[in-house]
């Protein structure tokens, strides 16, 4: 007789993982009154702090701050012993709280997830175990860690090994004893920087194999530090919601000391500070620009490369281990206790893997390019394949059969690092997306899973089934996700944040880098929007408000919000000349652009004075004539003059390798409409003919403008065409006022909160043009004959009220047989593209400005 298939065990919830997040989890899912199983692979709770027992293994974030705050009581019991705990104590500690609130009776330990699968008839995750049983459940969570899967031994010959192996993240329970033995240490992570210490106090000679020296600061351990805990004492619930609207989950207060410009004696200051101080986030918040600005990196960089040759005695290891390959802070700084101090003993050495690679583990130890090595023990710290690597290979199918895997082939793809399209009712704890790894981990977790049990919770009483993001908002949150990476110097770093420490992983930058608050907003948003970017499914209910929560580059927000908070009147409402002086107080404290080989001022003689001009030459060959850029500043036909745009002239001049002419033309409202045109229009044929004198070669001359400008460079390019010369090569027009109607849906869209508003456009035409005058295409050169106009590069922004004139524009230029390139400033408002060493994020754009003006003239 055949045995009756056991009938699966049903759940309203299963988690995967019982450390801090599936923990915590359980502990929310309970409240809710849901059923729910969690599976831990463990024998015990703990996650990372159940595994991760190698000697010497502590979190890096003062402890104080690394823990719960859900429940105060909880945090009334418990007190740290130590700044920064020790893996034995944090795992005390996840007992405790297990204990405390009963939670063991609903976690199955020894028991891993082997396959979970969506059926789409059942609106149902079916799970199978490592213990052979089914379960069913409507909602299946995955809080398994970011960090949880070690990276498999990819060095030759691993295996062969006939002494004891050890792995830093599978350390045995019993502890190991290295007393009397020749020990090696492949990895100087946090791992290994971590263990080596203790390592070498016991091992007779140990070995470290570095195959990439890395930044570390002393941990500078202790008591918990008095200052926080005063803090804490005072009042709780204060820190405790500052960090979670801090931005990396520890209140601290961001700096803006800007290290090129800070004085040298402000720079060591800070530097002694943080580096006494010993704390992750103090360290890397000693300017405000370490992260992405390269020369601030390498005051930092270079301080802490004094400090290591201070410590270490032997100048060749003391070289070694100076970081030279990655920008502090683009891989993940250690923390140590007397890591570099630890080669100052006679039996410890120091193998650079870059000079001799490692050929191959034998029976009998390691051999490099130039050696054999005879060990007893060889310790791998060799790290994890990070944040996907646990989720990717839990063999999850969700629509259609498609794996996680499959999906994710080209790296992952999230909404919010919380979900993902074509997999259900399927939730990640900490997952690609979110801050986690760059942030407090437990402030992180707190907030997903906060999250979490509210979407289930109102899921329940809108008697919903199911939730799914939509393509569009989960794209959209990859791109702002890999927009906020691209401003920083993350990307340049061969990190496991980008992939880069697994061979074939896809290098993609994995977590969110936007801040633990700026992303605890956008969640928060996508809630009270109705679940944005979701589509939630019940019995007679299919709703999806669809769309994408972060559009704008993230410094350009930051600048929105920057000058929101500094409170300027709105410009509309000064007079000119007050407007001007406003414009000329914030030019002086902006960055000054790139250098360029010369720059010169003159003046451009036309019949109703002179115009003043400033050449900008490029630096470096070739020596000899260049083409031509006689470029128009923004500024509404008002504002503006030769200082307004000089770092993005000299931005175009580097990028284009044109010698570039910018003309002061005359403004309104002193003189008006069409003297702009007219001047510009003059300026063109001075330039023409003056080519020689200007270092231009006779024949290759463009025209350029951004708003006011390239309206009048657009203008000037049909005033050539009229009068049969001279001859324009090409017109770049950034963010062109090409047109005076303000009804473009632009116009609605972007109005009001972007800088250029529909307030202040009317008042620039108020002071530039009658209304009488406004249809004329001096003015309005979308109104005009645009047949044989030379061929034209048009920038728009998004956040722009004159984005959709300027694709008009391209499209009538176009039609009118013009060739046209059209480059989007994605995410970018009217002025933002323009502000040269202040918005990264518009540096590909202005790189793309420089490709089409080449484009505009033969090569050389
Ligand atoms: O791993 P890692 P980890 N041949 O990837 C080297 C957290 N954590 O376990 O840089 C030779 O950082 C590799 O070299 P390279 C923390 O977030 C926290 O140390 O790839 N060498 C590197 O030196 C941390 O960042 C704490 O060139 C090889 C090392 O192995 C993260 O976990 C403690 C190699 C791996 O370093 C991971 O840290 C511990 C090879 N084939 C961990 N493959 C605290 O809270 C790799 N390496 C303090």
């Amino acid at each position: 007789m055949n045995k009756p298939a056991s009938v699966p065990e049903q759940f309203d919830v299963v988690v995967a993982g019982a450390g801090f997040s599936g923990l915590y989890m359980l502990y929310r899912l309970r409240q809710l009154g849901l059923s729910v199983k969690v599976l831990e692979s463990a024998g015990d709770v703990g996650g990372t702090w159940y595994w991760n027992r190698y000697p010497g293994a502590r979190c890096d974030i003062p402890t104080t701050d690394y823990t719960y705050s859900f429940d105060p009581e909880l945090e009334k019991e418990w007190t740290w012993s130590e700044k920064y705990a020790t893996q034995p104590e944090i795992l005390d500690y996840l007992q405790f709280v297990a204990d405390r609130h009963g939670l063991r009776s609903d976690i199955e330990f020894s028991t891993t997830v082997t396959s979970a699968r969506w059926d789409e008839q059942e609106n149902r995750w079916r799970l199978t175990t490592s213990c052979g049983s089914e379960i069913r459940c409507r909602f299946y969570i995955m809080a398994t860690g970011c960090l949880s899967m070690p990276k498999a031994a990819d060095i030759e010959g691993a295996g062969r090994f006939a002494g004891q192996v050890y792995f830093t993240s599978r350390w045995p329970h019993e502890g190991v004893d290295f007393t009397g033995q020749r020990v090696a240490v492949i990895g100087t992570g946090s791992s290994g920087i971590q263990s080596i210490p203790l390592i070498a106090r016991q091992a007779r000679e140990l070995t470290v194999f570095q195959r990439t020296a890395n930044f570390s600061i002393p941990a500078h351990n202790g008591p918990a530090p008095a200052d926080r805990l005063k803090q804490l004492g005072e009042d709780r619930a204060g820190y405790r919601h500052a960090a979670r609207w801090s931005r990396g989950g520890v209140p601290i207060e961001p700096t803006d000391v800007l290290g090129g410009t800070a004085s040298e004696a402000v720079r060591r200051e800070r530097f002694e500070a943080a580096w006494e101080q010993g704390e992750l986030f103090g360290i890397l918040n000693v300017f405000a620009d370490q992260g992405v600005n390269p020369a601030a990196n390498d005051i930092v960089a270079e301080m802490i490369r004094e400090k290591i040759r201070s410590i270490v005695k032997d100048p060749e290891t003391s070289e070694v281990l100076c970081p030279k390959d990655h920008y502090f802070g683009t891989k993940r700084p250690c923390l140590d206790t007397g890591y570099f101090e630890t080669y100052n003993l006679p039996h410890v050495r120091l193998v650079d893997l870059r000079k001799q690679p490692i050929a191959s583990i034998t029976e009998e130890g390691i051999e490099t390019a130039d050696e054999s090595f005879g060990f007893d023990a060889i310790v791998y710290a060799t790290g994890f394949d990070a944040m996907t690597g646990a989720l990717v290979a839990a063999d999850v199918a969700g629509r259609d059969g498609v794996s996680l895997q499959e999906k994710w082939a080209a790296g992952p793809s999230t909404y919010l690092g919380l979900m993902t399209a074509g997999f259900p009712n399927f939730f990640m704890l900490t997952g690609p997306g979110s801050p986690s790894v760059l942030s407090n981990m437990t402030v992180s977790i707190e907030q997903h899973v906060d999250w979490v049990a509210e979407c289930l919770e109102g899921m329940r009483e809108a008697g919903l089934e199911t939730i799914e993001p939509t393509t569009l908002a989960e794209a959209g949150w990859n791109q702002h996700v890999q927009d906020c990476a691209a401003i920083t110097l993350h990307p340049t770093a061969n990190s496991w944040y980008m992939g880069a420490n697994v061979p074939g992983k896809p290098r993609v930058f994995l977590p969110y880098i936007g801040g633990v608050n700026a992303y605890r907003q956008a969640c928060d948003e996508v809630a009270s929007q109705g679940y944005l970017g979701f589509r939630l499914t019940g019995p007679g209910e299919d709703r999806c408000w669809d769309g994408v929560i972060r559009r704008m580059q993230p410094d350009v927000a930051m600048v929105l919000e920057i000058m929101a908070g500094m409170g300027m009147p709105p410009m509309e409402t000064l007079s000119a000349a007050d407007a001007r002086a406003l414009m000329a107080a914030a030019a002086q404290t902006r960055p000054p652009g790139p250098e360029v080989g010369e720059v010169t001022d003159g003046v451009i003689p036309i019949p109703a004075g002179d115009l003043p001009y400033r050449l900008y030459r490029p630096a470096g060959p070739p020596e000899g004539p260049r083409p031509l850029v006689v470029y128009f500043h923004g500024g509404g036909w008002v504002l503006g003059n030769l200082d307004s745009d000089d770092p993005l002239c000299r931005d175009l001049c580097a990028r284009s390798g044109a010698v570039v002419v910018s003309v002061n033309y005359r403004h309104a409202p002193e003189v008006r409409f069409p003297a702009a045109a007219q001047d510009a229009f003059a300026a063109v044929q001075w330039a023409d003919a003056n080519a020689i004198e200007l270092g231009g070669i006779p024949g290759q001359l463009a025209v350029a403008g951004w708003s006011a400008g390239a309206n009048v460079a657009a203008v000037a390019c049909q005033l050539a065409r009229d009068a049969e010369g001279p001859h324009i090569s090409g017109q770049l027009l950034i963010c062109p006022v090409v047109d005076s109607d303000m009804a473009r849906p632009s116009y609605i869209e972007n109005g009001d909160g972007y800088i250029l508003t529909t307030a202040l456009m009317r008042w620039f035409w108020d002071h530039y043009a009658d209304p009488a005058d406004r249809g004329d295409p001096r003015a309005t050169p979308l109104r005009g004959d645009l047949k044989g106009l030379p061929s034209a590069c048009i920038v728009t922004a998004d956040f722009d009220p004159l984005r959709d004139e300027g694709v008009a524009y391209a499209r009538a230029l176009e039609a009118a047989g013009v060739p046209v390139r059209l480059a989007r400033a994605r995410g970018h408002t009217h002025t933002s593209v323009t502000m040269v060493g202040v918005v990264i994020s518009g540096a590909p754009v202005r790189a793309e400005i420089g490709e089409a003006l080449r484009d505009f003239f033969p090569a050389p």
